[in-house]
This record gives structure tokens, sequence and C-alpha cells, in this order.
């Protein structure tokens, strides 16, 4: 854990000179799970845990990379970006690829970072990463993007350099996110509103397993190429359909025949999930928290049953939530096989709830389970200039 004053401090005594400070936020997803590559709907909000950077141009061509909390460092130059073997280290290269096949001539930067945000816990540490550099890069080298553009082209980079097909959600809520506040977004036009995240006498807590499963990349190539499948497989027989975004519960099911069962069911997961963040909207705005959290525990069972990125541990911790005395749901939460599980729960019920389901997590598998308490909170940006 490295706070914005070690990694500027660290910054100051390796290369002498004075950085620019950036955040890059962390995200939670309320609901809308395996959908953003889908073209659907996801509802997601940054949250109060970073990646602090301190970044300065050092008038070479090398870039010097180093992460402090795990006490590792790279260096390269700007003429030979490739994939190296550290997989951070490879965020932020995909940045500076990104923006050297816009023809964007850039200078080597130092580069210090860490923080608070705990790497595979499903926050996605990965889109902090990548937007606070980009958005630390364009202000050092004053270009000129849109916030949006932003998350479109560490989406890119997720893509295309790094090479997992994951959708926009975690590039734009890292680097749109606004205090108390969800982003409805709409992953195929990218047209979003901000929805007031008014809980009543509920809040939001994480639980992390500690588990982070080597299988999820795979895993998620897999849902991505069945996803597809599933689509095209519609699409012969109804017109218009691009995505599973397009596909009504109804013509899966006239479908059927025409793919195998287990795309058939990633796809009913897909389309019930869409529904039920429309669902989610309603009882946000009506303030029905006990059927929000239902709904919560729909997705997870649909996670876990249907689409099957849960695992053991996550499963565990949502059985637990649903039968305790004031959590009105819980939900594993991002790729999957592994992380956080997403608790709407009472505060009066809280502290009761949180030592229950560490003790039995524990008594189960012998891990001490963090828990993390959210506060939604303005997006990636810049700290001091
Ligand atoms: C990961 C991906 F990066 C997101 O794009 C999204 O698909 C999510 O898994 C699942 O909803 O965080």
């Amino acid at each position: 854990m490295n706070t914005l004053e070690n990694i500027a401090s660290v910054f100051r005594d390796t290369f002498s000179s004075q950085p620019l400070l950036v955040q890059g936020c962390g995200r939670i997803n309320i609901i809308g799970e395996h959908t953003d590559y889908n073209e659907g709907f996801v509802l997601p909000a940054s949250i109060n845990r970073y990646i602090y950077f301190a970044i300065a141009e050092n008038g070479t061509n090398e870039c010097h990379f180093h992460a402090l909390d795990i006490n590792d460092s790279y260096q390269f130059s700007l003429s030979d970006i490739k994939k190296s073997d550290k997989s951070w280290a490879n965020y932020l290269m995909g940045i500076l690829d990104q923006l050297q096949k816009e023809n964007i001539l850039l200078e080597g930067v130092d580069v210090v970072f860490g923080g608070n945000l705990p790497i595979g816990s499903g926050m996605s540490s990965s889109a902090a990463l990548e937007a606070g550099f980009a958005l630390g890069i364009c202000s050092l080298f004053n270009l000129q993007k849109s916030r949006q553009e932003l998350a479109q082209l560490a989406h890119r980079s997720s893509n295309n350099f790094i090479g997992i097909p994951s959708g926009i959600m975690d590039q734009f809520a890292s680097l749109l996110g606004q205090r108390g506040q969800a982003i409805k977004l709409d992953c195929r036009s990218l047209q979003y509103e901000y929805v007031q995240l008014d809980l009543k006498d509920y809040e939001l807590l994480l639980i992390n397993t500690g588990v982070s499963h080597a299988l999820a990349n795979s895993a998620y190539k897999d849902r991505v190429r069945e996803c597809r499948e599933g689509a095209e497989a519609v699409a012969q027989k109804f017109e218009g359909i691009q995505s599973l975004r397009d596909v009504s519960l109804e013509q899966l099911e006239a479908c059927r025949e025409d793919m195998t069962a287990v795309v058939y069911q990633r796809c009913r997961y897909v389309i019930e999930e869409n529904e039920r963040l429309h669902q989610a909207l309603h009882l946000l705005t009506n303030g029905e928290m006990e059927a929000l959290g239902e709904l919560l525990l729909g997705t997870h069972e649909g996670l876990s049953k249907e689409y099957e990125v849960s695992c053991r541990e996550l499963d565990f911790l949502v059985e637990l939530a649903k039968d305790h005395e004031g959590v009105a749901g819980a939900r594993m939460m991002g790729g999957g096989f592994g992380g956080c599980t997403l608790n709407l729960v009472k505060k009066s019920a809280k502290e009761d709830f949180l030592k229950y389901a560490k003790k039995e997590y524990y008594r189960a598998f012998s891990v001490q389970a963090e828990h993390y308490e959210l506060e939604i909170v303005d997006g990636t940006d810049i700290v001091r200039g």
C-alpha cells in the first residue's frame, strides 16, 4: 500500500525532478456483468481505491517505469515498444503504443506508481493503470483528448496491445466517474447518463476472496467467442442482429437448436443480465433496496451457473450474504474466477455481517478475507500539475 506522498517522494529521490501527480481510480459495477463486449449496458462507478502516478518527461528517447508496490522496474526505448514479460509494464506501454499509432510523437518519461488498489481483486487495477497513465501523458504533453477519447484509447490498448478482448466498461468508469453517481453506459453508442446512487439505509461493501485464478484470461476469451457465436447463429434467422444486445429471449429460444447447449446458456445469461440492469435502474430510482439485492443475487446465480465464471470462494461468500439478516444481496463482481463480492448491506448490520463472513470464510479456506468500505468518487484525475 503506497500513498501519493510516498510515490512523489520516491520519484524525487530517484529522478531529481518535479513530477506531475495523477490518481487512477478503480471501479465497482452495480450490475451488468459481461454485457459490455456484447454491446449491452453496464452500471459502474469509480471508487476511492487508487493507483497513484508520478510522471515527468526526461528529454530522452528512454522510458523508466518503477512499480513501487512490487518493487519492480522496467526500462525501454520509445523506438522499440513491444510487449514484455512484465504484465504491469504492458498496461503502460500499450498507451504509448496507441499514441504512436496516432503518429503522436512523445519523448521519454520517468514514472513511479503504486497505491491502494489490490491487483486481481476485480476492482480493475488494470483500467486504473491505463486510465491514470493515459491522462498523465496527455496532460504532460498537452495532447487535447476528451475523457471519452482517453477511455477509447485505453480500451484499444487492452484489446490490441495486451490482447484481451474486453469491453470498455472499466476504462470508461475509471475516467468518467463522478462523486456519488453510477454511470449508465450504453456500450454500443457510448451514450451515458449519471444515476444518483442513493442507497437509503444500505451501503455497498466489497469482500475480497484473495483468490486470483490464472484461468481468468483464457476463460474470458472463451466467453467473448461463445457470445459471438450465439449472436451469429441468431442472425442467421432474424434480421438486424449485430450482437447479443439485439437478441430477445424469444429469438434465442427459437434458435436453441442452432447452437451448442453451452453457447445457449451463455447467451441466455447475457440477455437476462441486460434486463436485470434495466430493472435495477427502476428499483434504484424508487429506493427499493431489498428488491435490488434480489437482482444482485440473480446476477450471481447466472454468473455462477450459466456463465460459469465464479469459483468456490465467491459462491461461498455470496451464500453467507444470502442468509444473513440485513444483507439485501450480493454477487461476484468483474471478470470472475476470484476477486471480490459486492454486498448490499444495511448500515446497521454491517459490523455483524463482516464479523460473521470473515469468521466463516477463514473456517472454510484458512484465509483472512479483507473488506473495503466504498466511497463513490470523481474518476481518474490530475492531482498536482
Ligand atoms: C472485466 C473486463 F475488463 C470488462 O470489460 C467487463 O467485461 C468485466 O470483466 C465483466 O463485466 O473487468
